[in-house]
């Protein structure tokens, strides 16, 4: 089932090439939202409501969900799922409440420091998608973060379902309702994003107004991605999310049970996701093949876990050793790496580009997914090379506070206008020396 990569004797290969990644051209979709941008910029609320009524077949009246509705969904929900979300909120909580930076002042020298401010993000807007990419998992990994970096005012956008009486999925209201997230509307696509960027009138009378965001995060569809792209800059992203990967290092202890149900549980997102194992192991390999022509049939969505393990993204890579397999895993830079091998955290701590790393066999992805109290959205198609995923930090920005005395001041003066002169910018050096009397 599974495209096999032999580079056993290969010397360094570089893999990035051997596992192609599904590419996704959002210019093309810029350019085709643009004017939808820029008609939410001028006119606001009527050309929202005129792109909700195109794209999504329905256009509340107001697009402020009210806050009755969001309780009311609150109530409607399993009490077993919302035992689930509860569980999930508390242990991300608690993993991302204890990961806020504190500020830190350095001392330079006597009388001179230099603080690190750490100061959150002050309105960010969470796009929620509808349909089959709707996840209340999503909005707890979103939200959690944002709250404990200490956001003050938090909003949730997310299409009219016209199913649901022209609000958003009573799912993803219930799970604001569990976060205490109570400003929410009615909007989808990439008219959700432009009335987050620029803010615009809720109704017809104007008798409501959402203000414009700082920042936007969550995942969504094409229209979606193309409109943060475009808006970047007039607020903040998070990074755009490809489909979603996971890789494997794996040797002979590894249990093809766990391995073939781990491969198959993140294809289950999409025919473009990407499951990758990696191991010395032809054994295992034999093993796991075996076990996903088992476990693949009877699987519940089967036809789309097996055009995802069957695309040429997916594949088992055979290496020499594991240490021929981290500098694979390394070259990759999966979203989600499981490591399944003898001295599983050794080999952990040495791998360099990863979104998460899920430790020895008793820490699958979709723990993490879900309940292990980490974060969900990783950076993808590589860019765990250069990013991290979303967490507390994602909210904050660091602020340096510059605090020296008269004397720290003068002690260092000659070197400032040194190195103003030498930049041919000598109102730099002044602006020191006028200080001490020197007048230009
Ligand atoms: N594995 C996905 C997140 C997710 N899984 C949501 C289930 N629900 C990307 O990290
Ligand atoms: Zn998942």
């Amino acid at each position: 089932m599974l495209n096999r990569i032999d580079l056993r004797g290969a010397a360094e290969a570089d893999p990035r090439h051997l596992l192609p990644r599904a590419q996704l051209d959002v210019s093309v979709a810029v350019e085709r939202i643009r004017p939808l941008v820029a008609a939410v910029r001028e006119h606001g609320y009527p050309a929202v409501r005129e792109a909700s009524e195109r794209f999504d077949g329905v256009a509340p009246e107001s697009l402020r969900v009210p806050t009755e509705a969001i309780a009311a969904a609150e109530g409607t929900l399993d009490p077993q799922v919302r035992a689930a979300l509860l569980e999930s909120i508390a242990r991300a909580r608690r993993v991302h409440d204890e990961q806020r930076r504190a500020d830190h002042t350095t001392q330079v020298v006597p009388g001179g420091t230099v603080t690190e401010r750490w100061v959150p993000v002050d309105r960010v807007g969470l796009y929620v998608p509808g349909g089959l990419a709707m996840y209340p998992s999503t909005v707890v990994m979103n939200v959690v973060p944002a709250q404990a970096a200490g956001v003050r005012s938090l909003v949730v956008a997310s299409p009219p379902q016209q199913e649901n009486g022209g609000l958003p999925d009573a799912r993803v209201l219930a799970a604001c309702a569990l976060l205490g997230v109570d400003e929410v509307y009615a909007v989808g696509g990439a008219q959700a994003v432009a009335m987050l960027a620029y803010g615009c009138a809720v109704d017809a009378a104007g008798s409501g107004h959402c203000a414009p965001v700082d920042m936007i995060t969550g995942p969504g569809n094409i229209w979606v991605t193309a409109a943060k792209r475009l808006l970047r800059g007039v607020v903040g992203i998070d990074a755009e999310a490809g489909p979603t990967e996971i890789a494997i290092l794996a040797d002979d202890t590894a249990d093809p049970v766990h391995v073939a149900a781990d491969l198959i549980s993140q294809a289950e997102h999409d025919p473009l996701a990407a499951s990758v194992l990696v191991t010395p192991s032809v054994a295992l390999a034999d093993a796991v093949d075996r076990e996903l022509a088992r476990q693949v049939p009877v699987t519940k969505h089967a036809e789309r876990v097996g055009t995802a393990l069957g695309g040429e993204q997916s594949g088992v890579v055979l290496v020499d050793d594991l240490a021929a397999g981290l500098r694979v895993v390394d070259g990759y830079a999966a979203e989600h790496l499981e490591i399944q091998t003898v001295d599983a955290r050794d080999w952990a701590m040495r791998v360099r580009n990863a979104g998460a790393i899920f430790v020895g066999a008793y820490s699958p992805v979709s723990l993490g997914d879900y309940c292990a109290g980490s974060n969900h959205v990783l950076p993808t198609g590589g860019c765990a090379r250069h990013s991290s995923g979303l967490s507390v930090q994602s909210f904050l920005r660091g602020i340096h506070l510059v605090e020296y005395t008269e004397a720290a001041l003068r002690e260092v003066a000659g070197h400032v206008v040194t190195l103003a002169n030498v930049e041919n910018l000598p109102a730099h050096g002044q602006a020191v020396t006028a200080r001490f009397g020197d007048r230009a």
